[in-house]
């Protein structure tokens, strides 16, 4: 565990920024969940970018909206009424500190469990006090997501030609899934238009998800960049109509390496709030972590040595958020 003070705003400028030319930007895929021939779009977009862009996807606006506006209910609470719900342990409100182990953002967030059953008002005494909805607002928006993203896995697993359309979505079905809401509110900063020649204040710093699949849902305010094959970021146009797919680690190795976990990460250049919803659709903990056997092809090896999900998480949970957490599992790297 990493001793925190408290950062300076220099601490929260990226330096190393290559510049992303919009002329060489690749388009970012789109899935038409109403169409049915989705699946080979939704297994190319994971094996060339690891992302791609959800649109009919069936969730209710009014749902998205009411949502939104209980979290920016939270976020505009007073300092010492929002510190009463942290620091997140693991769950709970946080401010700009990111995990243990000392990374900073210019954010603010909440991380919530997602079983349904887990009582947000007991976890996070003030939302009894201030918003009666929030834990049931929560609840159905999860359900939905939940299967949203379940429908996206068995996309995945069919166009993989996978015997069973299951395999990857039983782990969320699970009731034991091991999933993660979280709700990242990126305040303006008014100090950044003095500093804009120095680069960009990062929101959260660039990483990749742990876990199989990650659906994000963000205002209308920019921030989110991908990093390309060819090491340049690029913005991803927000779009609070849509929702945006991330494959996970976990997933990359199921796939043996075919799908990419993206790395990705979130700048704050402008003077408007950015809020970002993900649920982060993960495995039971003592899930077993392997490449799924029927995807190798003949003579193909697994690029990775077996673990389970709780082992992954207690790896990842202790080293840096841009750590490539995966070469620790790699069979043929020198592990870091
Ligand atoms: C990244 C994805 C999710 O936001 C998250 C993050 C988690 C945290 O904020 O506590 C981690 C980060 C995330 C990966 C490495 C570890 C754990 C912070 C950190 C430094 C909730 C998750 O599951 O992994």
């Amino acid at each position: 565990m990493v001793a925190l003070s408290k950062p300076t705003i220099e601490q929260f400028f990226v330096k190393t920024c290559k510049p992303v030319n919009p002329l060489t930007l690749p388009e970012i895929p789109i899935i038409d969940l109403s169409k049915t021939d989705s699946k080979h779009l939704i297994v190319n977009a994971c094996q060339d970018f690891g992302f791609f862009k959800v649109v009919n996807h069936g969730i209710p606006k009014t749902l998205i909206d009411k949502l939104e506006a209980e979290a920016t209910k939270f976020f505009s609470f007073p300092q010492s009424v929002k510190d009463s719900a942290g620091p997140p342990n693991p769950f709970g409100y946080g401010n700009k500190n990111i995990g243990q182990n000392g990374d900073i953002g210019w954010v603010e967030y909440l991380l919530l469990n997602t079983k349904p059953e887990s009582d947000y008002n007991k976890l996070v005494p003030i939302f009894k006090e201030h918003s009666e909805n929030f834990q049931y607002i929560v609840d159905e928006y999860l359900k939905l997501l939940k299967r949203m993203a379940c429908e996206i896995l068995e996309l995945m697993a069919e166009g993989l030609k996978l015997e069973s359309k299951n395999a990857f979505s039983k782990m969320l079905a699970d009731e034991q899934s091991d999933s993660v809401f979280r709700v990242n509110y990126y305040p303006p900063c008014p100090e950044l238009q003095e500093h804009e020649k120095t680069g960009n204040l990062i929101g959260f710093g660039e990483h990749t998800d742990p876990q199989i699949i990650s659906v994000l849902r963000s205002n209308n305010t920019s921030g989110l960049e991908i990093l390309l094959k060819d090491g340049n970021w690029a913005l991803v146009p927000p779009d609070s109509e849509s929702f945006y797919i991330n494959v996970g680690d976990s997933l990359q190795v199921m796939t043996n390496g075919r799908f990419k976990s993206i790395k990705h990460r979130v700048v704050t250049n402008s003077m408007n709030s950015r809020m970002s919803m993900i649920y982060f659709g993960g495995p039971p903990l003592n899930q077993k972590i392997a490449p799924l056997p029927s995807l190798l092809e003949k003579d193909e090896e697994s690029l990775y040595n077996e673990f389970t999900w709780f082992e992954y998480k207690k790896y990842a949970y202790n080293v840096a958020l841009s750590h490539n957490r995966l070469t620790h599992f790699e069979k043929f790297s020198s592990k870091i």
